[in-house]
Protein backbone atom coordinates (compact mmCIF):
# COMPACT_ATOMS: atom_id res chain seq x y z
CA UNK A 1 0.00 0.00 0.00
CA UNK A 2 1.96 2.59 1.29
CA UNK A 3 5.33 1.67 -1.74
CA UNK A 4 2.14 1.91 -4.52
CA UNK A 5 1.11 5.52 -2.95
CA UNK A 6 4.83 6.72 -3.17
CA UNK A 7 5.21 5.43 -6.53
CA UNK A 8 1.63 7.43 -7.66
CA UNK A 9 2.83 10.55 -6.00
CA UNK A 10 5.82 10.30 -7.39
CA UNK A 11 4.57 9.77 -10.87
CA UNK A 12 1.86 12.82 -10.13
CA UNK A 13 4.97 15.04 -9.20
CA UNK A 14 6.89 14.28 -12.65
CA UNK A 15 3.99 14.80 -14.23
CA UNK A 16 3.63 17.98 -12.75
CA UNK A 17 6.30 19.12 -13.38
CA UNK A 18 6.90 18.13 -17.19
CA UNK A 19 3.29 19.99 -17.74
CA UNK A 20 5.31 23.17 -16.33
CA UNK A 21 8.06 23.00 -18.16
CA UNK A 22 6.08 22.16 -21.04
CA UNK A 23 4.19 25.56 -21.28
CA UNK A 24 7.07 27.01 -19.81
CA UNK A 25 9.15 26.29 -22.85
CA UNK A 26 6.06 26.94 -25.52
CA UNK A 27 4.28 30.32 -24.28
CA UNK A 28 6.96 32.65 -25.57
CA UNK A 29 8.00 31.47 -29.25
CA UNK A 30 9.50 34.62 -31.03
CA UNK A 31 10.48 34.28 -34.58
CA UNK A 32 13.89 36.13 -35.52
CA UNK A 33 11.98 39.25 -37.07
CA UNK A 34 10.41 39.17 -33.28
CA UNK A 35 6.85 38.78 -34.21
CA UNK A 36 5.42 36.43 -32.25
CA UNK A 37 4.39 32.99 -33.67
CA UNK A 38 1.13 32.92 -32.44
CA UNK A 39 -0.15 35.46 -34.20
CA UNK A 40 -0.03 37.97 -31.36
CA UNK A 41 1.67 41.49 -32.41
CA UNK A 42 4.56 42.93 -30.44
CA UNK A 43 3.08 46.26 -30.88
CA UNK A 44 -0.20 48.33 -31.83
CA UNK A 45 -0.59 51.95 -32.50
CA UNK A 46 -3.99 53.15 -32.95
CA UNK A 47 -4.82 55.57 -35.93
CA UNK A 48 -7.96 58.08 -35.41
CA UNK A 49 -9.11 58.48 -39.19
CA UNK A 50 -10.82 62.04 -39.79
CA UNK A 51 -13.73 60.32 -40.63
CA UNK A 52 -13.55 59.21 -37.34
CA UNK A 53 -12.42 55.51 -37.66
CA UNK A 54 -9.80 53.75 -35.66
CA UNK A 55 -7.13 51.67 -37.72
CA UNK A 56 -4.80 49.41 -35.82
CA UNK A 57 -1.02 49.57 -37.02
CA UNK A 58 0.93 46.46 -35.74
CA UNK A 59 4.96 45.30 -36.34
CA UNK A 60 2.92 42.17 -38.22
CA UNK A 61 1.76 45.59 -41.19
CA UNK A 62 5.31 46.77 -41.53
CA UNK A 63 6.07 45.16 -44.48
CA UNK A 64 2.56 45.86 -46.20
CA UNK A 65 3.17 49.39 -44.89
CA UNK A 66 6.90 49.53 -46.44
CA UNK A 67 9.66 50.17 -44.52
CA UNK A 68 12.51 52.39 -45.08
CA UNK A 69 16.63 53.25 -43.57
CA UNK A 70 17.53 57.10 -43.26
CA UNK A 71 19.92 58.88 -42.04
CA UNK A 72 18.54 61.40 -39.47
CA UNK A 73 19.59 64.38 -37.35
CA UNK A 74 18.40 65.70 -34.37
CA UNK A 75 18.71 69.27 -33.31
CA UNK A 76 19.13 69.32 -29.19
CA UNK A 77 18.10 71.59 -27.39
CA UNK A 78 22.03 72.66 -26.35
CA UNK A 79 22.74 73.69 -30.12
CA UNK A 80 23.94 70.51 -30.76
CA UNK A 81 22.84 67.76 -33.65
CA UNK A 82 23.19 64.10 -33.34
CA UNK A 83 22.97 62.12 -36.90
CA UNK A 84 21.91 58.10 -36.37
CA UNK A 85 20.57 55.49 -38.99
CA UNK A 86 16.90 54.78 -38.10
CA UNK A 87 15.25 52.09 -39.45
CA UNK A 88 10.57 51.99 -39.94
CA UNK A 89 7.79 53.09 -41.63
CA UNK A 90 7.08 56.51 -43.52
CA UNK A 91 4.27 58.38 -41.74
CA UNK A 92 2.85 59.20 -45.27
CA UNK A 93 2.98 55.52 -46.08
CA UNK A 94 1.16 54.97 -42.48
CA UNK A 95 -1.91 57.34 -43.95
CA UNK A 96 -1.93 55.82 -46.71
CA UNK A 97 -2.63 52.26 -45.24
CA UNK A 98 -5.23 53.37 -42.95
CA UNK A 99 -7.05 55.26 -46.18
CA UNK A 100 -6.32 58.79 -44.57
CA UNK A 101 -4.72 60.15 -47.04
CA UNK A 102 -6.64 63.63 -46.84
CA UNK A 103 -5.75 65.53 -43.58
CA UNK A 104 -4.66 69.14 -42.79
CA UNK A 105 -2.71 67.74 -39.34
CA UNK A 106 -1.64 64.89 -37.31
CA UNK A 107 -1.07 64.38 -33.83
CA UNK A 108 1.48 62.08 -32.52
CA UNK A 109 0.21 60.65 -29.12
CA UNK A 110 3.01 59.24 -26.63
CA UNK A 111 2.34 56.07 -24.25
CA UNK A 112 3.27 59.17 -21.23
CA UNK A 113 0.60 61.35 -22.34
CA UNK A 114 3.23 63.40 -24.73
CA UNK A 115 1.98 64.64 -28.36
CA UNK A 116 3.15 66.88 -30.75
CA UNK A 117 0.94 68.38 -33.79
CA UNK A 118 2.57 67.99 -37.39
CA UNK A 119 1.42 69.78 -40.23
CA UNK A 120 1.52 69.00 -44.11
CA UNK A 121 5.13 69.78 -44.39
CA UNK A 122 6.67 67.40 -41.85
CA UNK A 123 4.47 64.60 -42.70
CA UNK A 124 4.87 64.34 -46.31
CA UNK A 125 8.88 64.49 -45.79
CA UNK A 126 10.70 61.92 -46.41
CA UNK A 127 12.66 62.11 -43.27
CA UNK A 128 9.61 61.21 -41.15
CA UNK A 129 9.16 57.79 -40.17
CA UNK A 130 7.73 56.05 -37.12
CA UNK A 131 10.78 54.22 -36.51
CA UNK A 132 11.68 50.70 -34.75
CA UNK A 133 14.92 50.43 -35.14
CA UNK A 134 18.35 52.88 -34.56
CA UNK A 135 21.63 51.99 -35.87
CA UNK A 136 20.94 48.30 -36.46
CA UNK A 137 19.52 48.01 -32.86
CA UNK A 138 15.85 47.35 -31.52
CA UNK A 139 14.53 50.44 -29.79
CA UNK A 140 15.14 50.51 -26.02
CA UNK A 141 12.67 51.17 -23.50
CA UNK A 142 12.89 54.48 -23.36
CA UNK A 143 12.24 54.99 -26.94
CA UNK A 144 10.33 52.13 -27.68
CA UNK A 145 9.14 49.87 -29.72
CA UNK A 146 7.97 53.02 -31.80
CA UNK A 147 9.62 56.16 -31.91
CA UNK A 148 8.88 59.37 -34.38
CA UNK A 149 11.71 60.40 -36.12
CA UNK A 150 11.57 63.84 -37.72
CA UNK A 151 14.98 63.99 -39.64
CA UNK A 152 16.35 67.65 -38.98
CA UNK A 153 13.80 68.98 -36.63
CA UNK A 154 14.40 69.18 -32.98
CA UNK A 155 14.26 67.18 -30.12
CA UNK A 156 10.56 67.88 -29.30
CA UNK A 157 9.13 66.30 -32.58
CA UNK A 158 10.50 63.51 -31.90
CA UNK A 159 7.68 61.28 -30.04
CA UNK A 160 9.38 58.11 -27.91
CA UNK A 161 6.75 55.16 -27.21
CA UNK A 162 4.46 56.68 -29.87
CA UNK A 163 0.96 55.09 -28.89
CA UNK A 164 -1.50 57.08 -31.12
CA UNK A 165 -1.98 58.66 -34.22
CA UNK A 166 -5.01 61.19 -34.64
CA UNK A 167 -5.24 62.60 -38.34
CA UNK A 168 -7.69 65.70 -38.54
CA UNK A 169 -9.26 67.13 -41.53
N1 LIG B 1 7.05 60.06 -25.06
C1 LIG B 1 7.70 61.23 -24.97
N2 LIG B 1 8.48 61.63 -25.98
C2 LIG B 1 9.15 62.83 -25.90
C3 LIG B 1 8.98 63.67 -24.77
C4 LIG B 1 8.15 63.20 -23.72
O1 LIG B 1 7.96 63.85 -22.68
N3 LIG B 1 7.53 61.98 -23.84
N4 LIG B 1 9.63 64.88 -24.72
C5 LIG B 1 10.07 65.46 -26.00
C6 LIG B 1 10.97 66.58 -25.77
S1 LIG B 1 10.24 68.05 -25.37
C7 LIG B 1 12.33 66.45 -25.91
S2 LIG B 1 13.36 67.76 -25.76
C8 LIG B 1 12.95 65.13 -26.18
C9 LIG B 1 13.84 64.80 -25.06
O2 LIG B 1 14.66 63.78 -25.41
P1 LIG B 1 15.65 63.20 -24.28
O3 LIG B 1 14.79 62.43 -23.34
O4 LIG B 1 16.62 62.38 -25.02
O5 LIG B 1 16.29 64.40 -23.63
O6 LIG B 1 12.00 64.07 -26.32
C10 LIG B 1 10.77 64.40 -26.87
N5 LIG B 1 9.94 63.21 -26.94
MO1 LIG C 1 11.92 69.44 -24.92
Amino acid sequence: MFRVNRKKSLLTVFVLISILLFTACSSKKVSEEGNSLDGEPEWKIAIETPDEKTVELTNLDMDEVGTVDIEATMRKKDGTEEENKWSGMPLKEILEFAKASEYSTVEIEAEDGFSVVYDKEIVESDGTILAVEVDGKKLDEKSGPVQAVVDGEGAKLWVRQVSKIKVSK
